[in-house]
């Protein structure tokens, strides 16, 4: 390991930090024996792609044995391929492929819960004395009810009732996903068991499905429940970091790999006990400040009012958070949201523009960025006009919700066709055939109308597509350390549309302006000495203190002698 010379004290350098993961959700990414399901084979036939696109790391959601209640987030067997995605023999093919082309492999780790058909849940709700009963938390009825008034992610109380031991199970998601106890140390040694199991097959590390709930403290009043909503609630239990520190000296030291923690309910305050260099726990965390604007106290379907400056003053605070201690993981989106360019861009007149400014957001701040699959060709928001459009089980709980309480039901669709995870599940759009060229049979869920005109084929040679910025961007960012491990110094303005920060550190500055906004805006006074970063232009060049135009990106560079 090396050292990179800022101002403020130096950075370690590593592989990771200087990676670029690209997101796969392999039900929707390219079907290869036209069930209608994205697939382990799918996925091979587009290695050449990806290795093109300048990706360093593939992050593959689970594709383990599952019922699919939740898509492969509910693991019925954490050593088997779920038979819709192949086989293992498929999965060693990919890893091998991967690792030919020199890319690497991050395996999605869900272990808070497992799904209700997994062996262990299914001995542990046989009987109260079964030796697997304390692989999962149970709990006597209170008042004849659930032990307190937790409420699951997907709608309707956290707690079962299982009929046949009269006690109830706790399920912070689906009911078909039982959380695992991981106060008993025989869960842990199983979670430790499986890491091993897929590490030792040669993968380069785990994202680690909301890692901050595996340790719980049900001791809290119902009263907090209400006050505060659940993420923070669930999150940071008393012995979470105990957990991962057991972990990291149980399983992550032993290896060269790299940990993505999904910090759901982890502020930047707490960020570092989590990530910071000295803790041996997780590299990194992917944070939801800026995913959870737009969403009121009921969560996404409660739509509220953000501005321009509370997205764009997250990103600050946790850089200055993290500072040299920690590192960051940059997202504009994953399965869970909906499409960046039409949350956090403009997905008509300015699509193009848009699109490729997120992308430079995502690639010049300090952090391992991370692109979700589709983003590259700014794909779009799916227009969903009706419940049988939608596949995601929260939504469909929700939907079910509405409909007991005789709700607006026009009012609801319209509000899951905008924010609801789905639009980030259609099948790529790989070409103008049939279906985007995703199947050759009928696909899970539709592909998104637009596909004729945003699809792969179509910018693959188009030197101004999306695609090829991202191509010249990526590369852009390998050739550049100041843009990995610089200094970031924040420049206020009157336009709040304009973000504008300075990289700094090794041999180069870059001024980084973006107009986040639909409309012009007037450049800030600026020295003439700076030189303009093609690659990372979205607009011709023009005379540096003319007007930023609708979404431009504007990356400047300097020496520093
Ligand atoms: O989408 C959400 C609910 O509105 C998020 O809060 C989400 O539930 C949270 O980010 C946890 O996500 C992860 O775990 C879930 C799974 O459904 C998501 O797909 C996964 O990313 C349960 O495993």
């Amino acid at each position: 390991m090396s050292i990179f010379h800022t101002s403020t004290p130096s950075v370690l350098k590593t592989w990771w930090k200087e990676s670029v993961i690209y997101q796969i959700y392999p039900r929707s990414f390219n079907d290869s024996d036209g069930d209608g399901v994205g697939d382990l084979r799918g996925i091979i036939q587009k290695l050449d792609y990806l290795k093109d696109l300048g990706v360093d790391i593939v992050w593959l959601s689970p594709i383990y044995k599952s019922p699919n209640d939740d898509n492969g987030y509910d693991i019925s067997d954490y050593y088997d391929i779920m038979p819709e995605f192949g086989t293992m023999a498929d999965f060693d093919e990919l890893l091998e492929g991967l690792h030919s082309r020199g890319m690497r492999l991050l395996m999605d780790l869900v272990v808070n819960h497992t799904s209700d058909e997994h062996e262990w849940f299914k001995a542990s709700k046989s009987a109260t004395d079964n030796p697997y009963r304390d692989y999962y938390v149970w709990k006597k009825p209170v008042n004849g009810g659930p032990p307190n008034n937790w409420r699951s992610f997907f709608s309707g109380s956290a707690w079962e009732l299982d009929e046949t031991t009269g006690e109830y199970y706790l399920h912070l998601f689906a009911k078909k996903q039982p959380d695992l106890n991981w106060e008993n140390p025989k869960v842990r040694e199983e979670v430790y068991k499986l890491m091993r199991f897929w590490l030792d097959k040669g993968i380069d590390g785990f994202r680690m499905d909301v890692i901050p709930f595996i340790s719980k403290d049900l001791t809290y009043p119902d009263a907090d429940f209400e006050r505060h909503g659940h993420g923070e609630i669930y999150a940071n239990g008393p012995r979470v970091h105990e957990f991962l520190r057991e972990m990291h000296e149980e399983v992550l030291r032993h290896y060269d790999i790299v940990t993505v923690g999904e910090g759901v309910g982890i502020s930047a305050e707490q960020a570092n006990d989590y990530v910071g260099s000295d803790r041996k726990e997780l590299h990194m965390i992917f944070h939801f400040d800026h995913m959870g604007l737009g969403y009121g106290p009921g969560g996404r379907m409660d739509p509220a009012d953000w501005r321009i400056e509370d997205f764009t003053t997250v990103f600050s605070k946790w850089d200055r958070a993290l500072g040299d201690r920690g590192w960051n993981n940059l997202y504009l989106g994953n399965h869970d949201f909906p499409r960046m360019v039409s949350r956090f861009g403009n997905d008509e007149k300015y699509w193009q523009a848009s699109a490729k400014l997120l992308a430079t957001l995502l690639l010049t701040q300090r952090g391992t960025p991370t692109i979700y699959q589709g983003d590259e060709i700014g794909m779009t928001n799916s227009p969903f006009k009706q419940i049988a459009d939608f596949r995601d089980i929260e939504t469909l709980n929700a939907y079910k919700e509405v409909i007991e309480a005789e709700g607006d039901v026009a009012q609801f669709i319209e509000r899951a066709a905008e924010a609801g995870r789905d639009n980030a599940r259609t099948p790529i759009q790989w070409n103008a055939e049939p279906h985007g060229g995703f199947t050759e049979g009928t696909p899970w869920i539709d592909v998104t109308p637009n596909f004729g005109q945003i699809n792969v084929a179509n910018q693959e040679n188009d030197p101004d597509s999306i695609l090829n910025f991202y191509r010249k961007a990526l590369n852009y960012r390998k050739e550049q350390e100041t843009l990995v491990y610089g200094d970031t110094e924040y420049l206020n303005h009157s336009q709040p549309e304009l973000y504008d920060f300075i990289r700094v550190g090794g041999t180069g500055k870059f001024r980084v302006m973006l107009n986040l906004s639909s409309s012009e805006l007037q450049m800030p006074d600026i020295e003439e000495d700076w030189e303009w970063v093609a690659p990372l232009s979205n607009y011709a060049q023009v005379p540096l203190r003319s007007p930023m135009r609708p979404w431009e990106v504007r990356v400047l560079r300097k020496a520093i002698l």
